[in-house]
């Protein structure tokens, strides 16, 4: 591989150790910051860690949140094994973090920023003029069009003191009204869904649950590829447990459990209503934990009368039989824990459907205690910091923009104008792409995330990024999909390459820290967002936000009387010394036990304290299949070794061997022999929005007239269907209908 090209003059320097963690620009926030070499050098390490010692950084890919041993020979990595003393992953890694420092080092990371010149191709430029024709053109678009007609997009896989900077910087001090990141891809059903049923966007879980439960309900989640240092805690279960996987695909976890109810595509509401029934009729509820800590009882229980046995039985695919089993298994079991991931999250009903499970445990009392509760599985290492701290759908701090004591309280301690925090949330991301469309927004910058794969129906959204005046995208490596579309590319150093804490899916917090230089000229964001505010203008907004250690300690105040105070932490040290901390701890609570869920009292975030039962009747499939499209299309994580895009892992010759190099469409053998499909044959996988070359693998774990790929091939998305969930707005990435034409 090659080596990245690195600017000799910059990498050579042995900078001393001002401080525990990177502190990029120690002077004044000025343009001169420019000249200034110290985010080009190492020596920021934490100033206990000699430079040829080990130190712990929590992995970058998945909201697991592994920790890492990375050792270092003279201040730089040079390779990492899994912490044996860290209480999420205690020794274990899956390929992905074993490889971690792999896609650092690639021939096609950014090294200087890159501009579009008059013939439409990017050329080198350098800071100065980048930021030049960043803030000239976004300014210049919003003196023409208003201030509303930029917006950016942003990530749950940058830390959280750089998302909270950004949506500062973009929203108090650009001026901003809209940004969004890819959590709305991911987890924004979960949110919308704790918020409603429980009042804040709560999971409440800590993985010690996933030993204690007895009884543990996967629905549409994949954890032995998706998440698969969660899934070794679930092998170290000594109860013996249940163990039942709700999912179409007979995937790797429905294989490892000891159930698999595989029920038709987008049938989860109608099985849910359909078990709480049985539930309810037998008995086998909680009634004095709903009559003490439940709203909605009697019409819930009015509700789902409804769904009969048979009823359910007929959506399903699930025999009447099975059904009872589940509400037998879930009544017989004594700590019962709902899990679930994108299978429920990626719906046009996805919110109601996490609720018909948040649902199920309120009703049998199965939260608050060991071993149970409603467990969303966070996807990114950092969506749960973005949903909280990126200033997009919520207000800083998990605060709400429509409410003024909470403006005036994130006013006071940022010590800004209170005029300057908009008094409504973001429009979510697919409403920025409808106003690109209809032309309300037309300049976009997009940070940490490739929507040229990743969203939905792609050629639609490539079209629309097209209609911009100017997009400006910042990523780690300059030839992502997105990225050569850009008029103005920002290189950014990635994870292993900067300091600051992720948070992950038990709200634990882990620190990341600076073990590699960044090649060329790239730049952390944090250090991106401090050049856009001084050429901006508005740097004295953020002249506190010096380094990426005293913005955590900002927004530990901001979180002060929240669901999430953190004010009890003081500082990155902490966070080390503890083998991370979940939140909440506020200050003057000792962090007595590591190991903390929520809701032990009972008391939900609603203001009488009690949780609410929130319920809708099933709506019909969009676009099931037809004569023309006669297979459903599901997509989904391919195998443990690819993330996402693949703009990381596909970097890594490792990881490489581990996955088939060409798209792939699995079909089910009786439908291949029908089709006459050969394994390996070249076919066109056409849906109404596009026609993609795949290779066919035959394999019964897809059910007769569904198909599933995997969304690491870029141009999967060119076939999903454009729809979301009318509370969340999150994609339905998992139903659409396709059609299978042999090229060969
Ligand atoms: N290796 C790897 N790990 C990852 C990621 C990655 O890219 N690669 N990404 C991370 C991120 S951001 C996320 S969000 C998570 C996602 O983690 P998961 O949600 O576990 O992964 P998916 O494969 O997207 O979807 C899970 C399952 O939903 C099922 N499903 C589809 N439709 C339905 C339905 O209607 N009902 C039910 N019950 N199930 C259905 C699919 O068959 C699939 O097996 O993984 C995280 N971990
Ligand atoms: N069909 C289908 N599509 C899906 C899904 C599905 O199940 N099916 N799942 C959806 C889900 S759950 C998710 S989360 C999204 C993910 O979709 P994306 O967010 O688009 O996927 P990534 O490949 O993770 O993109 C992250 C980008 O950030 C860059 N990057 C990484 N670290 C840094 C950093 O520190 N700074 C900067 N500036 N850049 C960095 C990477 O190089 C990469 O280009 O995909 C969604 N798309
Ligand atoms: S399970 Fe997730 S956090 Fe752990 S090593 Fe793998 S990708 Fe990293
Ligand atoms: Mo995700």
């Amino acid at each position: 591989m090659n080596k990245p090209k690195v600017d000799d003059t910059k990498t050579a320097s042995k900078l001393p150790i001002p401080s525990p963690f990177e502190r990029v620009f120690d002077g004044p926030l000025t343009q001169d910051l420019l000249l200034r070499p110290a985010d080009f050098g190492l020596g920021m390490l934490p100033d206990r860690v000699q430079p040829d010692a080990t130190t712990k950084v929590v992995c970058g890919f998945c909201s697991t949140g592994c920790s890492l041993n990375v050792h270092l020979r003279e201040g730089e990595a040079i390779n990492l094994t899994p912490a044996t003393d860290y209480p999420v992953n205690m020794g274990m890694a899956c390929p992905k973090g074993w490889e971690a420092l792999a896609p650092l080092k690639s021939n096609d990371r950014g090294t200087t920023p890159l501009l579009k010149d008059r013939s439409g191709r990017l050329q080198p430029t350098d800071w100065a003029t980048a930021m030049e024709q960043f803030t000239g053109r976004f300014r210049a678009i919003q003196a023409e069009h208003g201030a509303e007609s930029v917006a950016f997009l942003g990530t749950g896989q940058m830390p959280t003191e750089e998302l909270a900077f950004l949506g500062a910087l973009a929203k108090f001090g650009m001026g901003m009204k809209h940004g969004d990141g890819n959590t709305r891809q991911c987890m924004a059903t979960a949110v919308v869904a704790y918020k409603q049923s429980f009042g804040f966007d709560a999971p409440p879980y800590t993985y010690d649950d996933y030993e204690h439960s007895d009884v543990m309900v996967f629905v549409g989640a994949n954890p032995c590829i998706a998440h698969p240092i969660m899934w070794q805690r679930v092998l170290r279960n000594q109860n013996n447990p249940e163990i039942i996987v709700v999912d179409p695909r007979t995937t790797e976890t429905a294989v490892a459990a000891t159930h698999h109810y595989a029920i038709a595509p987008k049938s989860d509401l109608t099985l849910f209503y359909g078990i709480a029934n049985i539930l309810i009729s037998e008995g086998w509820i909680d009634p004095d934990f709903i009559d003490r800590h439940v709203n909605g009882f009697e019409d819930f229980k009015q509700h789902v009368s409804e769904y009969s046995a048979e009823r359910v039985a007929k959506a399903t695919g699930i025999s009447v039989e099975r059904l009872t089993y589940l509400a037998l298994a879930i009544h017989r079991g004594k700590r019962v824990s709902f899990w679930w991931t994108m299978g429920v999250n990626q719906s046009y009903e996805g919110v109601r459907t996490a609720q018909s499970i948040i649902n199920l445990a309120l009703i049998t009392g199965n939260i608050g205690r060991p071993g149970t509760g409603a467990n969303s599985i966070t996807g990114q290492c950092n969506a749960m910091g973005s949903r909280l701290f990126s200033n997009t759908t919520g207000l800083l701090g998990g605060h709400d923009f429509g409410n003024p004591q909470h403006r005036e309280k994130v006013a006071g301690i940022l010590g800004i104008d209170e005029s300057v925090i908009p008094h409504e949330a973001s429009d979510p991301y697919d409403e920025i792409i409808n106003k690109i469309l209809k032309g309300k927004i037309k300049g976009l910058w997009i940070l940490a995330t490739n929507p040229a794969h990743s969203w939905i129906n792609q050629n639609f959204c490539k079209d629309v990024l097209d209609r911009l005046d100017f997009l400006v995208v910042q990523d780690m490596y300059h030839s992502t999909e997105t990225a050569v579309l850009a008029d103005l590319y920002l290189p950014a150093a990635g994870w292993g390459e900067k300091d600051g804490t992720f948070i992950n899916s038990e709200r634990r917090i882990g620190v990341i820290k600076k073990v590699a230089r960044a090649p060329g000229q790239a730049l952390s964001d944090f250090s991106i967002l401090q050049l856009v505010a001084s050429y901006w203008g508005c740097q004295d907004m953020f002249k506190d936000w010096s380094d990426p250690e005293a913005v955590f300690k900002i927004l530990a105040k901001l979180s002060k009387d929240q669901p999430c105070d953190i004010t009890g932490i003081s500082d990155y040290r902490m966070l080390d010394d503890n083998g991370g901390i979940q939140w909440p701890l506020p200050e003057g609570q000792a962090l007595e036990n590591n190991q903390r869920r929520l809701f032990e009292d009972g008391r939900f975030f609603h203001a009488d304290g009690k949780a609410k039962l929130l319920f809708e009747d099933p709506k019909p499939m969009p676009e099931p299949a037809t004569t023309a499209y006669p297979f459903l299309l599901m997509t989904g994580r391919g195998t443990a070794a690819q993330w996402h895009t693949q703009t990381r892992t596909g970097k890594s010759a490792v990881l490489r061997r581990l996955y088939p190099a060409e798209a792939y469409v699995e079909v089910n053998p009786r439908d291949a022999k029908r089709l006459k499909l050969r394994a390996h044959q070249r076919v066109l996988v056409q849906s109404q929005r596009g026609s993609i070359d795949a290779r066919v693998a035959i394999t019964p774990t897809v059910q007769i007239g569904q198909v599933f790929m995997p969304m690491h091939y870029e141009d999967v998305n060119q076939l999903t269907l454009a729809h979301f969930d009318p509370y969340s707005h999150q994609p339905s990435y998992k139903n659409c209908a396709v059609n299978i034409v042999p090229t060969d």
